[in-house]
């Protein structure tokens, strides 16, 4: 097995370091490693402490969440347990100290507490983010926590997954002390310290001081339930971890921790954890790009202008500035401008009030948004993102301007939602350094970026748009240039088709909520409201021409745009919107639906919740089947992280495609089957999904199948 542990010994104390690159995971070989280099540190003579430190960039960030996925799903030799070097560690016949940098997240930390004291630099990150991933944790961490910084602080770590900083941890006694400075060298001078003070080892495992009682505690337990279920709708892990958490105060150290372990196996086994846990590593696939290898050149982002300074104008400036980019930001007219920038400073000044950050940070950021009417200073920008108004032809206007300013490394971006990004480049002399960077709204605050491929982009600047999608904090995704591209273009048929339960029965509140229930972030007709009633009028009207005849058109839509009912901001649409823009169900909304069903002769029935799910949800999953195999998009999984992250999908549910699977997909494809038989064939499966149906295979499995033909013959998006 490859050396994953090394031990060294330095002035009097032993050092265990940790490497196993990239985050130092409790693959299999580090506990056992560990182990090893406890025993052979407690053999000498001349190590009086010892000291375990993570090589590289981090301590540990967990156990090895490869292994966690093979349990998950019935594969490999079942959960890893760590019980043995945790107790090796706590059992050790010599003091040992923890340093931690980087992050000790989950089994890291649950390791850490294991050990007899913990040292961190000030931006170490520590946390139990577990339930992310559907999981508790299952290292004793619900048992040794509550013990070091006191069962509410515990439930909280637990159920929210957020980690803390080194100075907090401290504070809540989590960690021993903060060193300033080089970690190793503290870390040893603290050893020392205890080693010279002697006396018995401080074992967490013994401690109770902090864990009050079954009485004194069930607020807390029932704040933390309340907590979960507000915070983590839906979710299991989060109220699971209370449970556990629990038993730390109503049961004996070791009974406690069988008794995690029990809800450990239970969560593990969930579909809740096979779809987050797939959620994690398909965040992180999208960024590998078959014919862009992590050596392609990547252009250096560090002064940026924005044209628009609108809703997604403003967005993306805020973007740029909390990222530490200089952004120049420009209107047509001084009003706009005062409006654009009055709108940043409201939503700074609402993150201040929040607490997010201080009034010197908000002073900092808006110092590097600088608003103007003219192109100056354009020609020194290294990426240009135009954010007007979604036309065509006022594009083409903006590209063709830009092309004249910018310098010629300069990535010129659209952020159009919709449009041809081949059409927009073809105005420019330089296509290659054009590509669709689309943000979503509130740009400061979603993590999705579609970046759109047009034919002519080049593969550095694909490796830029990702490269600055991460430096913004977002998860740019890789999609190909055809119309909606991939999140709006799976929208449209979902949007489409959800309005016909209404006519044939439901109300829009009935469908909304089940699309709630189901874990949506918000429902398909509060979303419509929100993005406008007539922007979906208008969308719709550029879709009628490729609509076949005699397909059948959602009705209410259309009487509501000209009734002047455009949503939210017409304080009335599918709802009507309260003094605090609530949505309030509204009777002339019903009888509207009522009389438009009777002149169109539909029989209105019962709708199902069931119904109501598969006809919202099958059709999307059947454009995303379309996608796929006209290669607008790399992954199945890419498509999910789309919905997840822009999108509100409820990530437990792993996604549009990953829920497929999770259904069936014969069973989707017989379902749409069936519909087309009543609905007409506008639901006509896929032939992607077909064939996967015939073959009992799943998207998941077609990805793979991808990845692996990709390996040799890189397909472009
Ligand atoms: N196991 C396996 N691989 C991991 C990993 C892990 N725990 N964490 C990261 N990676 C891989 C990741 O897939 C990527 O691979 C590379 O490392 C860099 O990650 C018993 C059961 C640590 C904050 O939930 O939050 O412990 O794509 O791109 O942005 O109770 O990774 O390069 O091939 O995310 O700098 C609990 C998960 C596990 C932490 C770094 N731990 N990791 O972020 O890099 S459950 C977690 C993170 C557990 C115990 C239970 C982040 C990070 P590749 P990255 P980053």
């Amino acid at each position: 097995m490859e050396q994953l542990v090394n031990l060294t010994t330095r002035d009097g104390v032993a050092v265990i370091t940790i490497d196993n690159p990239p985050v130092n995971a409790l693959s299999p070989g580090v506990p056992e490693g560990l182990i090893a280099a406890l025993d052979a540190a407690e053999q000498d003579p001349s190590a009086r402490a010892i000291v375990v430190i993570g090589g590289g960039r981090t301590f540990i960030a967990g156990a090895d969440i490869k292994e966690l996925e093979l349990a998950a799903s019935g594969r490999g030799s079942g959960p890893p347990d760590f019980h043995r070097i945790l107790a090796r560690i706590e059992d050790a016949g010599k003091p040992v100290v923890m340093a931690i940098h980087g992050t000790a997240l989950g089994g890291g930390n649950e390791v850490a507490m294991a050990g007899h004291y913990r040292v961190a630099v000030p931006d170490a990150q520590i946390g139990q983010p577990e339930v992310n991933l559907g999981i508790i944790p299952g290292a004793e961490g619900t048992q040794r926590l509550p013990r070091l910084v006191g069962v509410a602080a515990a439930v909280d770590l637990c159920v929210s997954g957020k980690p803390i900083r080194a100075p907090e941890a401290l504070k809540l006694g989590l960690i021993d002390r903060v060193i300033e400075g080089d970690l190793l060298n503290g870390a040893l001078a603290f050893a020392r310290e205890i080693a010279d003070k002697g006396g018995p080892r401080r074992k967490t495992s013994e401690l109770t001081d902090k864990l009050g009682s079954e009485f004194v505690d069930a607020s807390i337990f029932a704040a933390g339930r309340d907590q979960a279920r507000k915070t983590r709708r839906n979710m299991l892990a989060p109220l699971k971890v209370v449970d556990a958490i629990e038993a730390a105060v109503n049961l004996p150290f070791d009974e406690g921790c069988r008794k995690e372990r029990e809800i450990f196996q239970e969560c593990i086994a969930s579909d809740q954890a096979r779809a987050l846990i797939h959620a994690f590593f398909a965040e992180r696939a999208v960024s590998k790009i078959p014919d862009i290898s992590k050596e392609t050149a990547v252009y250096n982002i560090r002064q940026a202008a924005i044209i628009g300074a609108g809703t997604m104008g403003g967005g993306i400036a805020m973007a740029c500035a909390n990222a530490g980019i200089p952004v120049l930001l420009k209107e047509v007219e001084q009003a706009a401008l005062d409006r654009g920038i009055a709108t940043i400073k409201k939503n700074y000044d609402n993150s201040v009030k929040k607490g997010r950050f201080s009034p010197a940070v908000m002073d900092q950021r808006m110092a590097l948004i600088h608003p103007q009417l003219t192109y100056e200073g354009f020609e020194q920008a290294d990426l240009i993102i135009e954010a007007a108004f979604e036309s065509m032809a006022l594009k083409k206007s903006i590209f063709a301007e830009i092309d004249k300013i910018a310098k010629p490394d300069c990535v010129l971006a659209s952020n159009t939602s919709t449009l041809d990004i081949d059409e927009i480049a073809s105005v420019t002399s330089r296509p290659r350094m054009v590509i669709g960077l689309h943000f979503f709204s509130p740009a400061n605050v979603m993590r999705l970026v579609e970046i759109v491929r047009g034919q002519a982009t080049s593969k550095e600047v694909v490796a830029t748009a990702l490269a600055v999608s991460k430096k913004l904090g977002k998860v740019g995704v890789v999609v190909g240039n055809c119309r909606g591209f991939v999140g709006n273009r799976m929208m449209l048929p979902y949007m489409r088709e959800a309005q016909f339960p209404v006519e044939e029965g439901a109300t829009p509140e009935q469908v909304d909520r089940t699309l709630t229930n189901f874990g949506m972030a918000m429902g398909i007709f509060a979303v419509d409201d929100m993005a406008g009633v007539d922007v979906g009028y208008r969308v719709g009207q550029e879709y009628k021409h490729l609509e076949k005849p005699g397909v059948r058109t959602p009705r209410v839509l259309e009487k509501l745009f000209h009734l002047g009912r455009h949503g939210q901001k017409t304080g009335a649409g599918w709802y009507r919107y309260d003094e605090n823009r609530k949505p309030v169900a509204d009777p002339e909304v019903h009888a509207l639906i009522e009389n438009t069903a009777q002149e169109a002769g539909i029989e209105r029935r019962q709708i199902t919740e069931d119904e109501i799910i598969q006809r919202c949800l099958y059709i999307m999953i059947n454009e995303g089947a379309k996608i796929l195999e006209e290669g607008y998009a790399l992954r199945a999984a890419d498509i999910d992280v789309i919905y997840l992250t822009g999108y509100g999908f409820p990530a437990y549910r792993g996604g549009p495609m990953w829920y497929a699977d999770t259904v069936g997909l014969k069973k989707v494809r017989d379902r749409i089957a069936e519909f087309g038989a009543q609905h007409g064939d506008f639901w006509q499966a896929a032939p992607l999904l077909d064939r996967l149906a015939d073959e009992g295979e799943t998207f998941a499995a077609w990805d793979s199948k991808q990845d692996r033909a990709r390996e040799h013959a890189p397909a472009l998006v």
